[in-house]
Formats: structure tokens, C-alpha cells, sequence
């Protein structure tokens, strides 16, 4: 079985520790998106700055009990909403569900999320090579969720030098990452033109953490 191959129930395991599982969300699509929405009313996409001020190309909001932010002090979790001084919206237990699924799938029994980002891409929105190193617990996996037009993960090593192997999701795919894998470079390049029946010209990702 390799990343190209998709089989429904299938776990691709492409490095120690990171499994990929085709069109796992696909039961859930129509309450997903419905939550999604719900959220997005409450907490309004917006483009965070970077510390050294440049605006994401990708668009972000949160739901949890913690929410990922990013301005000129840096990166961090916050219980508030920057934009409107508000708790983020609670995580939809229809969220949460699917991402512990999805972590026992991969190995990962009892992972219970507090932090959902959610980030939208447009046609040619990217994300460069970085790590997620901002939770307190690095031995806690993360999961994401794919919605949308595809994109190519990068998904590199512990040194930004280290060679990446590319990593296609589709829409339904779900990824998880734990063990060394979870501290990894990864990325995502810059997403292809297309249309998607429900989303349109647009890629979102749902990442789920146990940030606190
Ligand atoms: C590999 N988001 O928000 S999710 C991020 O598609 C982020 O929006 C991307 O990277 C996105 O930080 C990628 C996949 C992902 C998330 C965390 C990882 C891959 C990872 C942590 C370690 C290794
Ligand atoms: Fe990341």
C-alpha cells in the first residue's frame, strides 16, 4: 500500500508513527461542515500576522478551549478570541469525536483535543516548512482533518535540511501525527486551482491538538 493507493478503512503508515487514513471523515461530512459554519459565525476567519509582520496567505479560526494565535509577540494558545475579547467556541463534540477516533486508529488510545485550528486555504495558499512545537505535551499526537480541494503535505525531519517526502490529502483524509514524527518540519504547498462540490475553490484544514 502506498500514499497514492486509497482505500476506504485503509491506514498508511508513511513514517514511524504517522498514518494516513483515507476518506476517514467521510461519514461525517454534512455535520462537519455545519459545525464549521456555526464556528465561523462566532469566530470570523482572519489572516494572523507572523512575528517578523508578514499576514498569513492562510486564513485561521478556532474552536476549543483554546485557540491558536499569532501576532508581533509571537505565536501561542489563548482561551480568547483576539478579534472580540470571547471565549473561541466550544469544540463540537462532533470534532472531537472524530479525532479521537481517528488517534486510536493510529495508536493513539484516550487522545482527547482542547485546541481545534482551522485554517482555509485559497487557490495558492501555502504554508512554509515549520514545527508545531507551541503545546505543552509533545508526546500527544495531532490530527487533521482534510475539506476541500487537495493539497501536498511536505513532511521533512527533526532538521529543516532533511529531505521531505510529499504526502497528498483529499478531501475526508484524515492524518495522524505522533512520536518523533509529531516535532517534524512540515508544510504544505501552495494549493492547485480547482472546485470542490461543497467548499468551491478552497482547501480547510481542521488540526486538532491537546495544547494545554
Ligand atoms: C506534521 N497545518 O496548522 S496539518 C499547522 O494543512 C499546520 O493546515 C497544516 O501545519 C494544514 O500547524 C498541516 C498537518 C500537520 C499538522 C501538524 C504536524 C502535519 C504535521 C505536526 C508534525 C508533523
Ligand atoms: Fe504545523
Amino acid at each position: 500500500m502506498d500514499l497514492f493507493t486509497r482505500e476506504a478503512g485503509a491506514v498508511i503508515w508513511f513514517a514511524p508513527h504517522a498514518a494516513l487514513l483515507p476518506g476517514f471523515a467521510q461519514s461525517d461530512e454534512t455535520g462537519l461542515l455545519d459545525d464549521l459554519h456555526m464556528i465561523i459565525k462566532q469566530a470570523t476567519w482572519r489572516h494572523m500576522m507572523t512575528p517578523n509582520g508578514f499576514a498569513m496567505s492562510v486564513a485561521t479560526s478556532n474552536c476549543g478551549a483554546l485557540g491558536w494565535v499569532s501576532d508581533r509577540a509571537g505565536y501561542r494558545y489563548s482561551a480568547h478570541d483576539p478579534l472580540t475579547d470571547r471565549a473561541w467556541p466550544a469544540m463540537p463534540p462532533s470534532f472531537a469525536a472524530l479525532a479521537t477516533r481517528a488517534a486510536q486508529c493510529a495508536g493513539f488510545a484516550g487522545f482527547i483535543p482542547d485546541a481545534c485550528l482551522i485554517n482555509r486555504y485559497e487557490v495558492g495558499a501555502r504554508m512554509g516548512l515549520h514545527r508545531d512545537l507551541d503545546e505543552r505535551d509533545l508526546g500527544q499526537p495531532i490530527v487533521s482533518v482534510s475539506l476541500g480541494l487537495p493539497a501536498m503535505f511536505q513532511f521533512g525531519g527533526a532538521s529543516r535540511q532533511d529531505r521531505v517526502l510529499k504526502v497528498p490529502v483529499h478531501h475526508q483524509d484524515v492524518v495522524v501525527w505522533g512520536g518523533d514524527s509529531r516535532t517534524y518540519f512540515h508544510g504544505v504547498m501552495p494549493i492547485k486551482q480547482g472546485h470542490h462540490a461543497l467548499l468551491g475553490a478552497m482547501r480547510i484544514n481542521l488540526t486538532f491538538r491537546k495544547a494545554g
